[in-house]
């Protein structure tokens, strides 16, 4: 059959659909992750109703033994509660897969401990809308001041991801393992099917890159801890560096996808990335 007579497929179908919407036509959601965040969650999902108020907000309560998801819904966030703790990246990838299930066309996600402050989400968003075919923005603690001290141990880590990232991804990532990260449409298809399990920031930046999805990154301040305890101990730093350069080496090594920019299926049928 001849092709001719329609009108000429739009290169980057998604941010097409974008830019045809103001920023108020598109269903955004807030995806909070949470475990044992109760000194803090209520405020969080407050705080984003109160400065983002056109984002759904989504907690991700992710077995935790205390009142975090009691707290959350009387703050008014809808909770899904896992039976067990799945660890952050299960937390995130049952958060994409609320949205994709629910048509959100925008997710991004804000730490259950108070670190993401939500009145930056208007500038992600308008990063993510305006930026000319842009599939995630990241928000970056070291683009501009970080907002409080992060510890040597954290620092050397993020240093050394940054320098291999930028090599792989070949462009300047400074904050490989901020979670404070705004996807659209192609992102949330593509972490509803596969997002890593433990320590994923990395990985999901290289999964970004293999499917040939455009990153950016925004100078954001976040700040300490609001309550609760981190995951990352200065034991479990040095783990997490091996565990996710071994990660990060073993999915360079697997078969690409080829999926060409512009294609409207981002997410490859096969395993990894
Ligand atoms: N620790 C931990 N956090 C989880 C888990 N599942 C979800 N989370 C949430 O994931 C978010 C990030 O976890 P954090 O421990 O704060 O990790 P981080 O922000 O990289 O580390 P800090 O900068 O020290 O806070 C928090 O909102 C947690 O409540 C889990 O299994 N363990
Ligand atoms: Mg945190």
């Amino acid at each position: 059959m001849l092709s001719g007579g329609g009108p000429p497929e739009p290169k980057l179908p998604w941010l097409e659909g974008m830019s045809g919407h103001s920023s108020s036509a598109l269903r955004k959601l807030a995806i909070v992750p949470a475990y044992n965040e109760q000194g803090s969650i209520a405020h969080v999902v407050s705080a984003i109703n109160e400065h983002a108020p056109d984002f759904d907000v989504l907690v991700v309560d992710d077995g935790s033994t205390d009142w975090t998801g009691t707290l959350a819904e009387q703050a008014g966030a809808t909770v899904i509660r896992h039976p067990f703790n799945l660890g952050i990246g299960g937390a995130m990838q049952s958060g994409f897969k609320y949205a994709l299930r629910h048509g959100y066309d925008v997710a991004v996600q804000i730490d259950g401990d108070g670190q993401h402050d939500p009145s930056y989400l208007s500038a992600l968003m308008s990063e993510l809308r305006d930026g000319g075919g842009v599939d995630m923005v990241c928000g970056s603690r070291f683009r501009e001041n970080a907002g409080y001290k992060v510890p040597l141990h954290r620092r050397l880590g993020i240093a050394f991801f940054s320098v291999i990232l930028s090599m792989i991804v070949r462009q300047r990532v400074t904050d490989p393992t901020s979670g404070f990260r705004m996807v659209g449409r192609h992102g949330i298809e593509l972490f509803a099917r596969d997002y890593p399990h433990d320590y994923p920031e990395v990985e999901a930046l290289v999964m970004m890159h293999a499917h040939r999805l455009t990153v950016r990154e925004l100078p954001v301040r976040m700040t300490e801890r609001k309550s609760g305890r981190s995951s990352i101990t200065n034991t479990l730093s040095v783990y997490y560096m091996v565990k996710v350069l071994l990660a990060v080496l073993v999915n360079l090594s697997r078969k690409r996808p080829t999926i060409e920019p512009g294609s409207p299926a981002p997410v490859s049928a096969q395993r990894g990335i």
